[in-house]
C-alpha cells in the first residue's frame, strides 16, 4: 500500500530528526564544541582524501562547511526515510540502521581531539530516541495498517491514533530544535569573556619599530583598492573545524614539550603580564589563487614566541616545531622562523582588540612570512619542539608541502574584471607582498606591452603588503592588465602559470576590461 509505505517514511524522518534534534540540544548543553552532526563532519573532513578535498575548496571556498553540513543532512534524511519503510516491511530492521548510524556518531565523537567523556551522551541519546520513536510510530502505524485491511471501519481511530503520534513527534522535534538553538545563544560565555578581556598596551618604546604603526604615505587613499589594514570582520577565515572551537580563557593554558630542557606551560594570566609587542603581519593562505582573497592584514599584539622557546631551552637537533590547536590541527613550522629575529607571535590580539573566536581566541600563533597552514595555529594549545625527520602536520599528511614560505604575488583591485570605464585616465591599482623579502617596486603591463613601474606606497614592514596605484591613458576598446611584484633582492615575481597545491599558486593577476 502506496500511502501506508508513505507513512512509514515519514515515521522514519520524524524519529531520525527527533533523535538527531534531541542530540543536538544534549550536546549544546554539556559539551558545545563536539556535537554528533559536528563531530560527523569533522571526521569526514579529516577522512576525505586530499583531492576531494582541494576539490572542494576549489568549487565551493569558504563555503565548503556549509555545503559538508547539507550533504550530511541529505545522508541523514535518505537513510530517515528508508529506515521508516525498512521498519514498516520488517520489525528490526529500520531500528538497526538507526543503531548503524548511532554507532557511527558514537564513534565521530571519539575521533575529536576536544571530546571528553560528557560528550558521548549526545550521540547515544540521539540514537535511543530516534529508536524508541520509529519503533512507537511504525507499530501505530501497523495498527492501522491492519485495521484498513480488515475492517474500514474500525481503521478510523487507529488512523487518528497514528496522526496524533506523528504530530506529536513533529510539534516535540520543533520545540527541541527551538530550545537547541536557545541554549546555542544563550552560550555567550566565550563571547562574553572575550568581551571582558582587557589587553595590557603594548610595551612603551621610542621611537616605534618598524612594522608596528602605520607610517605617512603608507596609504595611497585610491578608490577601490584593498584597505591597508583588514578589519577583522572582513578578514578571510580558513580552517578545519565545522563548529568554532569554544576555549574558556581561564582554563587555557600551552605547553611547551618536546626536545626542551624543560617543559614549560603558560596561561592566559601570565602571558598578558608579559611586555607584549604589536606588528603588522600580513597573513597569506597557500589556497590563495593568483587575485585570490585569501590574504589579509591585521595589528597583532603578541609575546615573541622566542622568548618563550627560549624558557623551554630547545635542545640540539630541533628543527621544527609542531603547534597543535585545541581542535587537533597542527602546523610545522622550521624552528629557525620562531627564534630568528622576525617577531614571531603568540597573539592575543587583532586590531587592537582580543582575537576574534574565530580567528584563535584567546591565543594564536602569527609567523611573518610563512603561509598560514605551517605556522598560524589558531587556538593553539601545544608547541612541540621537534624534527622534520619525525613529525607530520596536518597538511602535510595530506599532500601539502612540509614548508610554506610565502612567495612574491600582487593583485590588482581596480579595474575589476569586466568593468566598463569612460575614455581618459584610468586608475590602476592593488596590493603587493614578498614577506620578509619586502616590495621593492610593482611593475604593471598593458595589452603585453612593456613593464612600467607604479607608484609604491611606503610599505609598513616588509613583512605587510603594499599598496601600489598608477595612471594610464587608454585607448577605447578591451585591455588586458598584468602587475608583477619585484622584491628588495631583485627577484620578480614569476609569471608561469602554478596551481595552488602543494606550495603556493604562482602566476601573475591578469584583468580584462574595457575603455568606452
Ligand atoms: N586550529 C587551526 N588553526 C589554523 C588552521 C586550522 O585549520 N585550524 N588553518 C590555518 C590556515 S591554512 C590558515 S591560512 C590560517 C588562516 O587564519 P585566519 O582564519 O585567521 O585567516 O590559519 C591557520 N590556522
Ligand atoms: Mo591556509
Amino acid at each position: 500500500m502506496i500511502r501506508q509505505r508513505t507513512w512509514a517514511a515519514v515515521s522514519g524522518a520524524l524519529a531520525v530528526g527527533l533523535g538527531v534534534i534531541g542530540g543536538e540540544l544534549a550536546a549544546a548543553a554539556l559539551s558545545p564544541s563536539v556535537t554528533p552532526v559536528s563531530a560527523v563532519g569533522s571526521a569526514v573532513t579529516d577522512g576525505l582524501p586530499p583531492g576531494v578535498k582541494d576539490w572542494a575548496i576549489a568549487w565551493f571556498g569558504t563555503a565548503d562547511k556549509a555545503v559538508l553540513l547539507g550533504a550530511i543532512a541529505l545522508v541523514i534524511a535518505v537513510l530517515a526515510l528508508v529506515a521508516g519503510v525498512l521498519e514498516h516491511r520488517r520489525r528490526f530492521a529500520g531500528r538497526a540502521v538507526v543503531l548503524g548510524f548511532g554507532v557511527l556518531g558514537v564513534l565521530a565523537v571519539a575521533s575529536r581531539p576536544q571530546s571528553s567523556l560528557v560528550s558521548f551522551v549526545a550521540p547515544v541519546l540521539a540514537a535511543v530516541l530516534a529508536v524508541l520513536v520509529l519503533d512507537a510510530l511504525v507499530r501505530s502505524l501497523g495498527s492501522w495498517t491492519r485495521a484498513a485491511g480488515t475492517d474500514t471501519e474500525g481503521s478510523t481511530p487507529a488512523r487518528r491514533r497514528f496522526l496524533q503520534g506523528a504530530g506529536g513527534a513533529a510539534v516535540v522535534a520543533a520545540a527541541t530544535g527551538a530550545a537547541a538553538a536557545g541554549v546555542r545563544s544563550s552560550q555567550s560565555t566565550v563571547a562574553q569573556q572575550r568581551a571582558a578581556l582587557r589587553l595590557p598596551a603594548p610595551a612603551d618604546v621610542t621611537p616605534p619599530p618598524e612594522g608596528s604603526v602605520v607610517p605617512d604615505g603608507a596609504d595611497l587613499e585610491v578608490e577601490g583598492i584593498t584597505e591597508l589594514v583588514t578589519p577583522s570582520d572582513d578578514f578571510y577565515r580558513i580552517d578545519t573545524a565545522l563548529v568554532v572551537p569554544v576555549v574558556d580563557p581561564a582554563q587555557w593554558s600551552l605547553k611547551v614539550t618536546g626536545l626542551v630542557d624543560r617543559e614549560v606551560e603558560i596561561t592566559l594570566d601570565e602571558l598578558l603580564a608579559l611586555p607584549l609587542i604589536e606588528r603588522h603581519i600580513t597573513l597569506a593562505c597557500v589556497s590563495n589563487t593568483v587575485g585570490g582573497d585569501l590574504t589579509g592584514n591585521a595589528r597583532w599584539l603578541g609575546w615573541p614566541v622566542r622568548e618563550l622557546l627560549a624558557r623551554a631551552g630547545v635542545q640540539a637537533g630541533a628543527d621544527m616545531v609542531l603547534s597543535r590547536s585545541v581542535d587537533g590541527f597542527t602546523a610545522g613550522t622550521p624552528l629557525e622562523a620562531l627564534t630568528d629575529a622576525r617577531d614571531s607571535l603568540l597573539a592575543v590580539g587583532m586590531n587592537g582588540e582580543a582575537l576574534p573566536v574565530e580567528h584563535g581566541f584567546p591565543v594564536r600563533l602569527v609567523v611573518p612570512g610563512l603561509y598560514g597552514f605551517v605556522s598560524a595555529t589558531k587556538w593553539v594549545s601545544e608547541l612541540k619542539v621537534t624534527r622534520f625527520a619525525d613529525d607530520r602536520a596536518y597538511w602535510s599528511t595530506r599532500g601539502w608541502s612540509e614548508r610554506g614560505p610565502v612567495k612574491t604575488s600582487s593583485r590588482i583591485d581596480v579595474p575589476r574584471s569586466g568593468a566598463r570605464i569612460p575614455a581618459g585616465d584610468v586608475v590602476v591599482g592593488g596590493v603587493a607582498w614578498a614577506q620578509r623579502r619586502g616590495v621593492e617596486a610593482v611593475e604593471v603591463r598593458v595589452d603585453g606591452g612593456p613593464w612600467q613601474r607604479a607608484t609604491l606606497a611606503r610599505p609598513i614592514s616588509a613583512d605587510t603588503w603594499c599598496q601600489y596605484s598608477t595612471t594610464l591613458r587608454l585607448d577605447a576598446g578591451s585591455h588586458t592588465l598584468q602587475a608583477r611584484t619585484v622584491d628588495r633582492t631583485g627577484d620578480v615575481q614569476s609569471e608561469a602559470s602554478v596551481e595552488p597545491a602543494p606550495d603556493g599558486a604562482e602566476g601573475l593577476h591578469t584583468v580584462t576590461f574595457t575603455v568606452t
